[in-house]
């Protein structure tokens, strides 16, 4: 039986897990192939049997993994509990050093329709209290919800802007606010909507207000308030300490964001560990998933920063092309070490059969 290697690397990477990528078996031990030639009516030379014998036993258990490796993508989901929400710690880089300038956005995809339910008139998306927050909103509890902005400077109330677009239910819309100290500006997939004046005192430039609230995402805490929870799904959020989007206007992301020195957060919502989500941006401020929030498998519209994995054939066993950190196992339940070397690592076919995947950071 002749598999093609084709057939083999296209299961390997369609195939990913939320919090690995595919994993792939190492080439089965040499005593196993010498049986194989016991039994099979061939000719071929020992070794060209060998890398056979070890592209099956491949194909077999990447197989077998399909059916837990077909999500490649997750987001929060949030169903309106007001104690399930997502919050990471307070951080000076979320506010006092943002100072007049940031920039706040995500992809949201609401369930519910605000002008529809009983729930007030506002699903809250990304929350520091007293210094900025962004949200599904209505002002009249009869009508669907549009992207809604507040930004407190230091010294001075704050109050809600209407961008006046409508963020449409069982939808993904990618929903970003700037501001500069003096204008918040207001954007729904990529359209640049409207701009108001929000400046600091006698219309100088404002410096937004530190506090020690957390960020949250999915609900505002305020008194104990209950008014913004959120339904449905939020994925990548990012917090940057820059002015990412103009009046121009700018393309839709189309892949997930990868930090750079202006990123102050950023929120994949691909995994979470010990319900633990990772903060990608260098400030590491890491959030939980508190009580039912979670994350599920999502069709957000861009391409994952999940780690890949590959394997093709070599004179002598497999070549495994993998990003982020590689590790190894004899057994699919663990336990995992982590593998040294650089990708692409040559695996020869000659030692006991492990498995490999690569792990996000
Ligand atoms: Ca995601
Ligand atoms: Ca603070």
């Amino acid at each position: 039986m002749r598999l093609p290697w084709a057939n083999v690397r296209g299961s390997l990477t369609r195939n990913r897990v939320p919090a690995y990528s595919a994993l792939v078996a190492k080439p089965n031990s040499l005593p196993l192939a010498v049986r194989e030639n016991r039994t099979a009516n061939h000719t071929k030379r020992p070794f060209m049997k060998k890398c056979e014998f070890a592209i099956r036993a491949l194909f077999v258990t990447v197989c077998a993994l399909t059916h837990l490796c077909d999500a490649a993508q997750m987001a929060l989901k949030l169903e309106g509990d007001p104690e399930s929400y997502f919050e990471a710690p307070d951080h000076s880089g979320l506010d006092g050093d943002l100072g007049s300038v940031f920039t706040v956005e995500a992809w949201v995809n609401p369930t519910t329709n605000l002008g529809d339910d009983t729930h007030p008139n506002e699903y809250m998306i990304v929350n520091k209290e007293d210094s900025y927050e962004i949200s599904v909103r209505n002002n009249d509890l009869a009508t669907e919800g549009s992207l809604q902005v507040a930004v407190q400077p230091a010294g001075l109330p704050w109050e809600w802007w209407d961008s006046q677009v409508t963020v449409p239910v069982n939808k993904w819309t990618h929903v970003a606010a700037t501001w500069d100290g003096l204008v918040i500006r207001t954007f729904v997939d990529g359209k640049f909507l409207l701009a108001f004046d929000k400046t600091g005192a006698d219309g100088a430039p404002g410096v937004l207000r530190d506090t020690d609230a957390s960020l949250k995402v999915g609900r505002r805490v305020r008194g104990g308030d209950t008014h913004s929870i959120y339904k449905g799904l939020i994925d990548e959020v990012r917090i940057s300490k820059v002015i990412r989007y103009t009046e121009a206007g700018f393309a839709v992301p189309t892949a997930a964001f990868t930090p750079d020195k202006d990123t102050v957060a950023l929120y994949h919502f691909d995994e979470a560990i010990g319900g633990v989500v990772k903060d990608a941006s260098s400030f590491a401020n890491h959030g939980r998933l508190l009580n039912n929030a979670v994350l599920v498998p999502a069709k957000t519209p861009i391409t994952s920063t999940l780690p890949t994995i590959s394997a093709t054939r070599t004179a002598d066993g497999l070549s495994i092309t993998f990003t982020a950190t590689l590790e190894s196992a004899n057994d699919l339940k663990g336990p995992w070490t982590v593998v040294s070397g650089a990708s692409p690592l040559p695996v020869k076919a000659d030692q006991a059969r492990r498995f490999f995947r690569s792990r996000s950071p």
